[in-house]
């Protein structure tokens, strides 16, 4: 890999700073040693899946970490969302942020009810408290919050705020595995939390996700919805679905979290080093995090504003992957803005916020596979091209006005 910057920017015609693409959420593969032991396990035992061993032992280690009574593995986070809100037997509405992952107003479409979006703090990009409680109206059954960039929403005001009016509070925890609120882990607030084990996740088991909750209930209820609603061989109880957690993708999911430590700690320098290079940029702001917490700090979130960065966020995303550095523009353009979501927008729906976020807001490279040299270079390469602003801007203008529809997400 080349250490410093180019001496031409591949806009110009340089080779890209990176020979091969640089992903925002490569997954780390673990250790192979152990992942072929746990995978041996599985081959002597034959048992595959439904609630074998490895399972067991993953939603047990996770609901220690978190400190709760249950953990219930489910194939994904968005199964996990959408028999959340089942078990619960929500009705109506459900207040949820715009500034999100699909999946998480999807899962409350798929259950029949209606999502009402809400906007998020311009600092720290959670749900707006003071909105949401205005949001509420007698149709209400629920809010669903999201735990944005791993770091922990206000989950002490929505608690309240859900009491006040006697709504349930379910927390999407996709990204905040093994974060801390003052109060304790990511996990253990709110009638249910759900993490996702995507392999993008820094924690995964490929595909995978879990419910952790203290309501023995709900822990029931989760597992029988998880197994087609079976109660024994032959007895069914309810009408449930197939969202179970197989062994192999538990195995990987226990290797993964063998790791943690180390996974914190790799996040943690590649944070700290991106401060250091774009700390200078003017117009460029890395999202803060909390330091008293213990956060696993796997999204590196950066703030465009222009001026007095040169750049628009978009100009510098396809900058960035000219270079082959896949910056993202998680979560534009809001799920508000999404045709599958209009039957439940007003047309004069405004989230300012969400809007502006939407525009700005950027997700650099981290993890294993991105080293402190990376992130210098990924400096270096912005802080050229910033020294030759005009340029870039023109050359930019140009290819965009050759580039088909739909070349970066
Ligand atoms: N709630 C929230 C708030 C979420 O953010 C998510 C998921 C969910 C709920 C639902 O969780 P799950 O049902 O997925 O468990 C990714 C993930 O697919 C998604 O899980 C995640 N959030 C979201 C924020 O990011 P994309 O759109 O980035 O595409 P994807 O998965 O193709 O991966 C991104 C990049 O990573 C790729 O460009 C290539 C690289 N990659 C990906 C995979 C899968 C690899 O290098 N290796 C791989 O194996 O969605």
């Amino acid at each position: 890999m080349t250490r410093q910057p180019p001496s031409s920017l591949a806009l110009f015609g340089g080779r890209p700073c990176f020979p091969e693409p640089l992903h925002v959420g490569r997954p780390h593969p673990g250790d192979a040693g152990r992942l072929a032991g746990r995978v041996q396990e599985i081959l002597d035992r034959r048992w595959f899946t439904n609630n074998g061993p490895l399972v067991r032992e993953f939603e047990q280690r996770i609901g220690e970490l978190v400190g709760v009574r249950h953990c219930v593995a489910t194939a994904n986070a968005t199964l996990a969302l959408e028999l959340t809100l089942e078990a619960l037997k929500l009705t109506g509405e459900v207040v949820v942020p715009a500034f999100t992952f699909v999946a998480t107003a999807a899962a409350v479409v798929r259950r029949g009810l209606r999502p009402v979006f809400c906007d998020v703090d311009p600092r720290t990009h959670q749900i707006d408290l003071e909105q949401a409680a205005r949001l509420i109206t007698p149709r209400t059954s629920a809010i669903l919050a999201v735990h944005l960039w791993g770091s922990p929403c206000d989950v002490t005001g929505l608690e309240e705020l859900a009491g006040r009016h006697g709504l349930r509070l379910i927390l999407d925890a996709a990204h905040a595995f093994a974060s801390e609120h003052p109060r304790g882990p990511v996990g253990q607030f709110g009638d249910a939390e759900v993490f996702s084990f995507h392999a993008t996740k820094f924690i995964h088991s490929a595909e995978g996700g879990a419910v952790t909750t203290n309501s023995d209930s709900l822990a029931e209820e989760l597992r029988l919805l998880r197994n087609f609603g079976f109660t024994g061989l032959d007895q069914v109880a309810c009408v449930g679905t197939n969202a179970k957690l197989s062994e192999l993708h538990a195995a990987m999911g226990l290797t993964s979290l063998d790791e943690l430590p180390r996974l914190l700690e790799i996040n943690r320098r590649n944070y700290d080093a991106y401060r250091a290079v774009l700390g200078d940029i003017p117009g460029l702001r890395l999202l803060e995090i909390p330091s008293t917490c213990r956060h696993n700090r796997q999204y590196i979130v950066v703030t465009v504003e222009s001026p007095p960065c040169p750049f628009s966020r978009d100009e510098l995303v396809a900058l960035l992957w000219s270079e082959n550095i896949l910056a993202r523009r998680y979560f534009t353009p809001g799920c508000h803005r999404m045709p599958a979501f209009q039957t439940h927008v007003d047309a004069a729906m405004s989230l300012p916020v969400t809007e502006r976020l939407c525009e700005t807001v950027l997700q650099l490279p981290t993890g294993s596979n991105v080293t402190e040299q990376a992130i210098e270079l990924i400096g270096g390469i912005i802080r050229a091209a910033c020294a030759q602003a005009d340029r870039v801007r023109k050359r930019l203008a140009q290819r965009e006005a050759t580039m088909t529809p739909g070349g970066c997400r």
